[in-house]
């Protein structure tokens, strides 16, 4: 059951596709008070309730315990005690024992939820605007919960079958050669390769839609010749327009009249990378179709993905904030500089970046009306997301393309995915990509990803080989680093054939993970959930902040800290556990429920299935176009015969019809008899 009430006048977001009468009376589970324009919604906790949701953030799957705000930000070495990331993803689930609900606020203003950090048996909600539309999701289960949500935001964005490919990225690649030599690396090693992404490096003085002719000379022949290699180039583009004249962005986007503006009616402009910019007013249709139509020139070269970045937005400075800054400095160096001006001084310079005050001082157009922006700031990255998907589909409605962003906003799952962001080579980062996983795809954000090796500082060889093995589960399995980081790619280091075998491991299982994913979004289902859907009366599962289940029937439960040779696993009931060291070597081990200490060196990683639910490996490739995916040996704990509903598509429809696209694949019960571990069946299968 969902209810709706409305508060204010809410800003049309585009978040839910579901639409439904208001409520008249009192919202349920929550005690309502106003603070000014703000509303209030409290709630008592009990020891046992947990939380689950708000996608993007930092900690852990259970959200309680923390203080976090909806504002995205551009946080560049973040921790764990940043309250906001780069998305803002409002959906909270409540579970207890007595409780089971879920509370979305659909509002792009700044939401804090302080969930038992000010005093810990009690959740306080705040919304600083206090125009919205909430709403209260009530069912019998997790389950449940996440599907109807799904129902009252729409279903997730589907990547084409490519982009579950490994895709290798680095902000540096400064030239044609370059990226030529890092993919023919690739291949010629045996990792194998789907995508290469351009970073900001390609962009001639980082002007989106151009490109750099010294070093890039001809992109659309690039393209077009990678493509031959079954390698996509996936070119990135921030948020920001130059201005400068004689740019065609800018010069088509000033005539529109498409950029934000001041309260005075000029362009409002910050600098970004490529220095002063404009900025498209998203949330404007007219601005969303121009500024999509840039991309047509790449799309007819044969470009099939893109990332989206910068997008929350972030700005460098205004002229005002140095200006200010400025008369700070001069005032506090006035006299001695004592620690407190030394001190005064470094703040007044720091904080001009992503000032609170410059996203009060310019407008959107929403119907004709202005909006300032920090009212409806979480949605910038998500409308422009908005505005790329729906250039794709005029360009082609046929064909599904690649986009991740990185800012976000409930609403932008249905036309991209994500990635996490800038992440450090960090163990702790390895851990929170874990952990956000699962509540991302509770706010519908199925395709996601990490910077799998950590975007900052310099990455440790151990450490990338156990970012990589999360990665195999990844939709999106990308490697990223940042500029001037030691390199990062899977070949500089002295074990890169570990790493290869656990790539290849990806591209054995991908069309299986392909299947749990495509059947996951059609079914508004989830790919990654805390294990506390599927065992909710299992206290300890419940608790389980380490180990997420994927798909129909398995777990994962990857190995996070340095040095580890193995880890503790708790098994909520009997499984099949498989440790892979490549797609031809890997130990099946039946495990009772309960707790085991595994093995797991460096070289190996874990899956674990449950009864009756099969893993199916192919014998793999370099790229997914070359994938066998006709050819499975199957496994699976089991006494009887059991059959997997395999999906398989051409990869690209953009809306598949479930039933159409599954084979039915049967393992026989003799072969749980027959076979080399008792009571596993291990089956070869054509299908
Ligand atoms: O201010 O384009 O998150 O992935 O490599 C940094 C350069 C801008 C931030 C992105 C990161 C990307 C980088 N960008």
């Amino acid at each position: 059951m969902i209810r709706k009430y409305t508060f204010g006048h809410p800003i049309p977001t585009d978040a839910v596709v579901l639409s439904l009468p208001a409520e008249t009376g009192a919202v349920p589970f929550f005690t309502l008070s106003r603070n000014g324009e703000q509303i209030v919604l409290t709630r008592k906790l009990e020891a046992e309730d947990c939380l689950f949701g708000l996608g993007e953030s930092v900690r852990g799957i259970n959200k309680r315990g923390f203080l976090y705000r909806s504002w995205n930000s551009d946080v560049f070495n973040h921790t764990e005690s940043t309250e906001s990331l780069y998305s803002s993803h409002n959906f909270l689930v409540f579970f207890g024992p007595e409780s089971c609900f879920g509370l979305y606020m659909d509002d792009p203003g700044r939401i804090t939820w302080d969930l038992g950090y000010t005093r810990t048996d009690t959740a306080v909600i705040t919304s600083e605007n206090g125009n919205l539309d909430l709403y209260i999701l009530e069912e019998a289960s997790l389950t449940a919960l996440a599907r109807s949500f799904r129902r009252l935001i729409g279903r997730s964005y589907l990547p084409p079958r490519w982009a579950f490919g490994y895709i290798q990225s680095r902000w540096g690649y400064a030239s044609e050669e370059e990226v030529r030599a890092v993919a023919g690396e690739h291949r010629k090693r045996g990792i194998p390769l789907d995508g290469v992404c351009l970073d900001i490096d390609y962009m001639e003085d980082f002007k989106n839609f151009t490109w750099r002719k010294d070093a890039f000379p001809d992109l659309n022949r690039f393209s077009a010749d990678m493509k031959k290699e079954h390698i996509r180039l996936i070119p990135i583009i921030d948020a920001g327009i130059k201005e400068e004249e004689g740019y065609a962005p800018y010069d088509t986007g000033k005539a529109g009249g498409f950029f934000c503006k001041k309260e005075d009616g000029s362009d409002f402009t910050a600098a970004v990378w490529p220095g002063v910019c404009c900025f498209p007013d998203f949330m404007r249709e007219d601005a969303r179709r121009w500024f999509g139509s840039l991309y047509t020139p790449l799309l007819e070269a044969g470009v099939e993905g893109f990332w989206n970045d910068m997008n929350e937005p972030a700005l460098f400075y205004t002229e005002e904030r140095v200006q200010e800054a400025f008369r700070r400095a001069e005032e506090l160096c006035g006299g001695n500089v004592d620690y407190e001006a030394m001190w005064g001084l470094k703040n007044a310079f720091n904080g001009i970046e992503n000032n609170p005050e410059d996203y009060r001082s310019f407008f959107h157009s929403v119907d004709g009306q202005p909006v300032r922006h920090d009212k409806a700031h979480n949605l910038y990255g998500a409308s422009m997301t908005r505005a790329t998907a729906e250039a794709f589909r005029r360009f082609d409605p046929g064909r599904r393309f690649l986009l991740f962003s990185r800012s976000s906003f409930i609403g932008a799952h249905r036309n991209g995915g994500i990635w996490q962001g800038d992440n450090f080579s960090w163990w702790s980062h390895l851990k929170m990509a874990l952990q956000m996983l699962p509540n991302l795809n509770l706010c519908g954000f199925l395709f996601s990803g990490c910077d799998l090796g950590g975007f900052g500082c310099n990455v440790t060889e151990d450490l990338l080989a156990r970012f990589l093995q999360l990665g195999v589960f990844m939709p999106l399995m990308r490697n990223h680093s940042a500029l001037h980081t030691r390199d990062q790619e899977i070949y500089r280091f002295s074990s890169w054939e570990i790493m290869r075998d656990t790539v290849r491991v990806r591209y054995a299982l991908l069309p299986f993970l392909y299947s749990e994913f495509m059947k996951a979004a059609l079914t508004d289902g989830m790919y990654f959930r805390p294990l506390a859907f599927d065992y909710s009366k299992d206290p300890r599962a419940v608790h389980t902040e380490d180990q997420i289940m994927l798909g129909e029937g398995c777990m994962i439960a990857p190995v996070l800290e340095q040095n580890a040779v193995g880890r503790y696993v708790y098994l909520p009931e009997d499984m099949l556990m498989i440790r892979f060291r490549s797609p031809e070597d890997y130990d099946l081990v039946p495990l009772d429920r309960g707790s085991h200490w595994i093995d797991c060196s460096l070289r190996e990683f874990l899956l674990f299935a449950k009864k009756d639910h099969p893993v199916l490996l192919c014998p793999g490739g370099e790229c997914t176009e070359l994938l066998d995916d006709r050819t499975f040996t199957a496994v699976c704990r089991t006494d009887r015969e059991v059959t997997y509903d395999l999906y398989r598509d051409d990869g690209s429809d953009p809306d598949p019809v479930l039933a159409e696209h599954l084979t039915k694949a049967v393992l026989p019960a003799a072969a749980a008899c027959s076979s080399a571990v008792p009571g596993v069946a291990i089956s070869s299968l054509v299908l």
